[in-house]
């Protein structure tokens, strides 16, 4: 695994530690601020995926390809994408439409031991430009998109996706049971407070993030990425209700 010094400063969320008035999350500088803590501590499996992202492009980026990290955030992803690529004539792109990461981001890619140029984009990943695609990365921002609007953007990942080529996509997700839905939120509770939230941080975030965070089952996950033209789907990680999938396009 790389030695990158991936971490410069480690501030601690405390955005819902006190009583706030109930508003829509949003990706903003505050949030940016205290982000590389927030997903660490609210995302189960999340110090575990990002690693691995480095193994999987490792094995499937190609030479003179473009790798994509969509909704990159302070760019953890973008990193371990940046070390798993053995081609220096490879185009590793960045996008997310939040300013406040994006700026930070910068910060965290400079601090960054590695030679391959990162590209960061500040724009709408339904927008954004794809093409000559050899892994692409989703890591938990297909659950930000309106859900009438994920086919568009999975089918324009797939027809800009190589022979050969993959997309991992990693969601929060719902289940059909609701005796394994409690039993799985609980459990993520528990992880949170595990980690040091307290009851009130985590109904305030609950209800700040419930309309802007709209999870799906992995049976709709799975269909959608096989109709928008992935050949192969299949699951390479579970951690309560946190997954992570490989689409393949076949070679
Ligand atoms: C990581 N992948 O650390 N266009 C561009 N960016 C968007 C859009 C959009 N339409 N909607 C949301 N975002 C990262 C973590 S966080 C996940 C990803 C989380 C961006 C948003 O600004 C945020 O930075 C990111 O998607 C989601 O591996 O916070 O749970």
């Amino acid at each position: 695994m790389s030695k990158a010094n991936r971490s410069p400063e480690q501030l601690t969320d405390r955005l819902f530690a006190t009583e706030r008035q109930p508003e829509d999350f949003r990706f903003d500088a505050a949030v940016a601020r205290v982000f590389p803590d927030m997903i660490r501590r609210s995302v189960p499996g999340y110090t575990t995926i990002i690693p691995m992202i480095e193994v999987i492009t490792e094995q499937y980026a190609q030479a003179g390809s473009n790798c994509y990290d969509l909704g990159c955030s302070l760019g953890a992803s973008t990193l371990a994408m940046r070390h798993g690529i053995s081609f220096d004539n490879c185009s590793l792109i960045g996008v997310d439409n939040s300013a406040a990461m994006i700026e930070r981001c910068e910060h965290y890619i400079a601090l960054d031991d590695h030679s391959l140029p990162v590209r960061l984009r500040c724009e709408d990943i339904q927008n954004t430009e794809l093409t000559d695609a050899s892994v692409t990365t989703l890591n938990f921002t297909l659950q930000f998109i309106p859900p009438e609007q994920r086919s568009s953007l999975l089918s324009r990942i797939s027809e800009a996706t190589l022979p050969g080529g993959v997309l991992i996509l990693s969601e929060k997700i719902r289940f059909d049971s609701g005796d394994e839905q409690d039993i799985q939120t609980c459990l993520h509770h528990e992880f949170k407070r595990a980690n040091g939230y307290s009851d009130l941080e985590i109904s305030q975030k609950r209800s700040a993030i419930e309309q802007v965070l709209i999870p799906e089952t992995l049976d709709a996950h799975k269909q959608r990425l096989t109709d928008a033209g992935f050949d192969r789907v299949l699951v390479w990680y579970q951690c309560f209700n946190f997954v992570s999938m490989l689409a393949i396009k076949a070679a």
